[in-house]
C-alpha cells in the first residue's frame, strides 16, 4: 500500500455472545475524530466517491456487507476489498478514491479528523492529476 493508504486491524473482544470492538482516540485511531458518518442503501451498481481531499484524514469500515474502495495516490492505483468490521482502510490527504460494488447490505462507517468542509474536496480527475504530480 502507499504511505498514504495503509489498513488498520482492530481488537476484536470476543466471548461466548459475540464480538465487540471498541475505538478510541490516541489508542488504536490515528487521530481524534471530529466526525462520523455513514453510507447505506446504496443502490445496486451505483458507485460513490470520485473525489480526493487535500488534508482529510479518515478509516473507512465495512461495519456489515462490503465494497471495494478504489485509491490513486502518486501515479499507483490500489484495489480494496472491505468486508469485516475489525477493519480500517486509513486514506490520508491527497489520495483520490472510489467506491464500487456496495453489497445491499454494506454499511460503510467513516471516521474523520476534521468537520465537513467542501472547500477540502478536488471533484475534478484532471485538477487532482495536476496537484498529485507537484
Ligand atoms: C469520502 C467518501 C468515502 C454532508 O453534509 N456532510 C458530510 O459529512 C458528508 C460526508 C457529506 N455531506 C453531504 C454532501 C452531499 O450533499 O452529503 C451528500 C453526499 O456526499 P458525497 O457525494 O460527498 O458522498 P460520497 O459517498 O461520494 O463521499 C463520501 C465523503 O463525502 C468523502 O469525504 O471520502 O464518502
Amino acid at each position: 500500500m502507499t504511505a498514504n493508504v495503509s489498513l488498520i486491524r482492530f481488537q476484536v473482544h470476543g466471548d461466548d455472545r459475540g464480538s465487540l470492538i471498541a475505538l478510541e482516540n490516541g489508542h488504536n485511531l490515528p487521530f481524534d475524530v471530529k466526525r462520523v458518518y455513514y453510507i447505506f442503501g446504496t443502490k445496486a451498481g451505483v458507485p460513490r466517491g470520485f473525489h480526493a481531499h487535500r488534508q482529510l484524514k479518515q478509516v473507512l469500515v465495512a461495519m456489515s456487507g462490503s465494497v471495494t474502495v478504489k485509491t490513486e495516490h502518486g501515479g499507483k492505483t490500489e484495489t480494496h476489498l472491505l468486508n469485516r468490521p475489525d477493519e480500517g482502510l486509513l486514506i490520508e490527504g491527497l489520495v483520490w478514491r472510489e467506491m464500487h460494488d456496495f453489497s445491499p447490505d454494506c454499511v460503510l462507517t467513516v471516521l474523520a479528523d476534521e468537520y465537513y468542509n467542501e472547500s477540502d474536496y478536488i471533484r475534478d480527475y484532471t485538477v487532482f492529476k495536476q496537484e498529485d504530480a507537484t
